[in-house]
């Protein structure tokens, strides 16, 4: 019956059906590697070899082995404080000292001999799962290691891919959010394809007490964790980490490769690079690759490996494309192409800063320092106004313009505007609760909407209003940070009140 049916639909389709039928059973030109059944599985040969690890985003070399080898890897857990946001910092757990944890490189048939050291000043136990391992655990239960110990197991490295590795130790969710995983790419027999740059990034999320950019110190909320809704959503574990002095780098006319994880806990990414078409990608971090791709989806646990020609200079934006985790919860990275123009290529400009957001600065260093001094008691007008500049070209210079002259007859001027002058409160208050119906500045009416910006934290408020009030010929002022929480509690103003 069904068979019948489909003889007729091809009879049907007329012409044309060949292509159809080969569109519709994709020719599978690689032959089956065998998984852990086939490879150089003979016994390790020559002097035992200590493993190079990087720091991300580095990579190590290929092995350049054809032999398999005994590899000794020694990885430090390490707990430590360190950036999460700029002014914002976190205790995370890490492999190596770095999130994600270093990379280690082994060739299919390699005798992994792995040495866990967990540092005499940690508070916790912990241990490590590789996905690369076949055994129960992947190492955990044999890794199992208390503060100031060393553990010690040994793997035959018999499936080829790019693995991730993590802690297991109770509450396994509570030590990845942490930062505790990294990635080991197992190289097949032949290794991977050169190429002339390899990057290494991976995704985490990460879930704080205090909201998005709350400064200060910000402990780890287990309840935000299991109800899945981060607080960050970042690539190498710091907002920043890869963009301004931080972003990759490579030059236009080269092959670059990014080796990318996600740790998760939770989410699972849809990676992306804006600006760019991933040539391959070994998806899922296996065997095979898929060509032309835009946006690769990587599961948490998992990984992918994406190579890409750079034809045209400027920035590339890596994004999970889940997008309000780019622009909102800091998943976000750079890889800045130098290299000639190619105008038979593409004649747009360079990224604009709707991309880039408060990122297109080399860096945030300002939001930092007047965090720094608030904590302190010693916030100067000063520092408000370099921070509030920094934040100012993310949030409002797409409407107001980066010299505060708006756009005529669309957004009302912030420079020498009267309507500002009249009150300087006013300031924080739209910020916080928006702007609609008729307004008169400078003389010209406006009659539009400016959405409320409340995921701002108080200091964000702040700072930008003072910004604006010391800026482009406005009369000067000072917003703190108690008085935007005090009217961030206030209902919204009716926008024609005082005209
Ligand atoms: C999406 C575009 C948009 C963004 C982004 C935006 N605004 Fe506005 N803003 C407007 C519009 C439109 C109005 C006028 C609303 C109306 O007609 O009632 C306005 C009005 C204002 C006013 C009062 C009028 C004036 O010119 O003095 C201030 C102050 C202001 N915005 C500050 C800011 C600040 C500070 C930011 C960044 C935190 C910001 N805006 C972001 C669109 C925007
Ligand atoms: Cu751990």
């Amino acid at each position: 019956m069904i068979a019948t049916a489909v003889a007729v639909l091809a009879v049907a389709g007329c012409s044309n059906r060949d292509t159809e039928a080969a569109a519709a059973t994709p020719v599978v030109h690689v032959a089956e590697t065998g998984g852990s059944l086939k490879g150089d599985f003979g016994p390790p040969q020559g002097k035992p070899i200590d493993a190079v690890l990087t720091s991300p985003p580095n990579v190590p070399p290929p092995t350049g082995r054809n032999y398999p080898a005994k590899v000794i890897v020694t990885l430090d857990v390490v707990e430590k404080e360190m950036p999460i946001s700029e002014g914002v910092t976190y205790t995370f757990w890490t492999f190596g000292g770095t999130v994600p944890g270093s990379f280690i490189r082994v060739r299919q048939g390699d005798t992994v001999v792995f040495h866990l050291r967990n540092m005499p000043d940690s508070k916790m136990p912990h241990n490590i799962d590789l996905h690369g391992v076949t055994g129960p655990g992947g190492g955990a239960a044999s890794s199992f290691t208390a503060p100031g110990h060393v553990s010690r197991f040994t793997f035959k490295a018999l499936n080829a891919g790019l693995f991730v590795y993590h802690c297991a130790t109770a509450p396994v969710g509570m030590h990845i959010a942490n930062g505790m995983y990294g990635l080991i790419l197992v190289e097949p027999p032949e290794g991977m394809p050169p190429v002339d740059r390899e990057y290494y990034v991976m995704q985490g999320d990460f879930y704080t007490t205090g909201k998005y950019r709350e400064k200060g110190h910000q402990n780890f909320d287990m309840q935000k964790g299991i109800d899945e809704n981060p607080t960050y959503v970042l690539f190498n574990g710091s907002e920043g980490a890869l963009t301004g002095d931080n972003a990759l780098k490579a030059n236009t006319g080269e092959n670059v490769r990014l080796y990318v994880g996600n740790g998760g806990p939770n989410l699972v990414s849809s990676f992306h690079v804006i600006g760019e078409i991933f040539d391959k990608v070994w998806f899922e971090g296996g065997t095979r690759f898929n060509e032309n791709v835009q946006t690769t989806l990587i599961p948490s646990g998992g990984a992918a490996i994406m190579d890409f020609h750079l034809e045209v200079p400027g920035s590339y934006v890596l994004v999970d494309h889940s997008i309000f985790r780019a622009f909102n919860k800091g998943a976000l990275a750079i890889l800045k192409a130098d290299g000639a123009e190619r105008p038979d290529i593409y004649t747009g400009k360079e990224v604009d800063a709707m991309y880039l957001g408060d990122r297109a600065a080399p860096n945030l260093a300002a939001v930092s320092t007047a965090a720094q001094s608030a904590k302190s008691g010693e916030l100067t007008v000063e520092e408000q106004v370099n921070a509030g500049q920094a934040l100012f070209a993310g949030t409002c210079s797409t409407c107001h313009q980066a010299n505060g002259e708006g756009m005529p007859g669309v957004f009302p001027p912030l420079a020498k505007s009267d309507y500002i002058a009249a009150d300087a409160k006013r300031v924080p208050q739209i910020i916080l609760h928006g702007l609609q119906g008729p307004v008169t500045v400078n003389g010209k009416d406006y009659n539009s909407i400016m959405p409320p910006m409340n995921q701002l934290t108080d200091d964000e408020v702040a700072n930008i209003s003072t910004y604006v009030l010391n800026s482009w010929g406005n009369k000067g002022g000072r917003v703190t940070k108690e008085e935007a929480a005090a009217i961030r509690k206030l209902k919204p103003a009716n926008a024609s009140e005082g005209h």
